[in-house]
C-alpha cells in the first residue's frame, strides 16, 4: 500500500434537498400519526459532474466507486433516525412538518483508506422569500402553486496523497 505523495485529486459533489407540498390526496393517504406532515422532501448527495440535458439537480454518474455509505442522521421526531445508504441513490426520501438540520456522513470505499467526512444541511421546505411576512408565516397554497423548493450546496471531496490502488479506481472513471 503505497501513497501517492504530493498528489490531490478532486471529487465536485452538490448535496441538498428538494420539497414539496402534499397534494390533498397524498395527505389523505398518510396513516392518521402523520397527519400533521405537510411536504414531501428528499435529501440526497450526487454527482455535481452533470450531463447538461438534465432536468435533475446533480448528475446521473454513479458515487459509488468511490463512496461506500452515506448516513443521513435526521431529526429525531423520525423512527429510525439514523439513514444509511449503501448504493446509489444515496438519498432518502420522507414527509414531514418542518425544517431541520441533517448530518450527513460520507463514508469512502476500503481501499481509499480514508475515514470518511461529514457535512451538514439545513432540510429547507418552504419558498426562498424576502417578504418577513412570509417566511413567519408560510402559506402552503401559495407553495403548492410555486412548484419544488430547492436547497442545494456544491462542495469537493479533496483526496491528498492517495493510494496508488485507489488513485487508479478514481482516475478510471
Ligand atoms: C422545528 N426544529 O421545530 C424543527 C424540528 C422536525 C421535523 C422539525 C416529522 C417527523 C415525524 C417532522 O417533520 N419533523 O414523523 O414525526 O421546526
Amino acid at each position: 500500500r503505497v501513497r501517492v505523495r504530493g498528489v490531490t485529486i478532486h471529487r465536485p459533489i452538490i448535496y441538498g434537498n428538494v420539497a414539496v407540498v402534499l397534494a390533498p390526496e397524498e395527505k389523505a393517504l398518510l396513516p392518521p400519526n402523520l397527519s400533521d406532515h405537510t411536504h414531501r422532501w428528499t435529501v440526497a448527495v450526487r454527482s455535481a459532474a452533470s450531463p447538461p440535458d438534465s432536468n435533475t439537480v446533480g448528475g446521473a454518474d454513479d458515487l459509488s466507486y468511490f463512496l461506500k455509505r452515506v448516513t443521513f442522521k435526521l431529526h429525531e421526531t423520525y423512527p429510525n433516525p439514523s439513514r444509511s445508504i449503501d448504493k446509489p441513490p444515496f438519498e432518502v426520501t420522507e414527509t414531514g412538518w418542518g425544517e431541520f438540520e441533517v448530518q450527513i456522513r460520507l463514508n469512502f470505499v476500503t481501499e481509499s483508506g480514508e475515514k470518511g467526512i461529514t457535512c451538514y444541511h439545513h432540510i429547507k421546505l418552504h419558498p426562498w422569500t424576502l417578504n418577513p411576512e412570509e417566511a413567519l408565516n408560510p402559506n402552503l397554497e401559495l407553495a403548492a402553486k410555486l412548484g419544488p423548493v430547492h436547497s442545494w450546496q456544491y462542495d469537493e471531496v479533496v483526496f491528498n496523497d492517495p493510494f496508488q490502488n485507489f488513485l487508479n479506481i478514481l482516475v478510471s472513471h
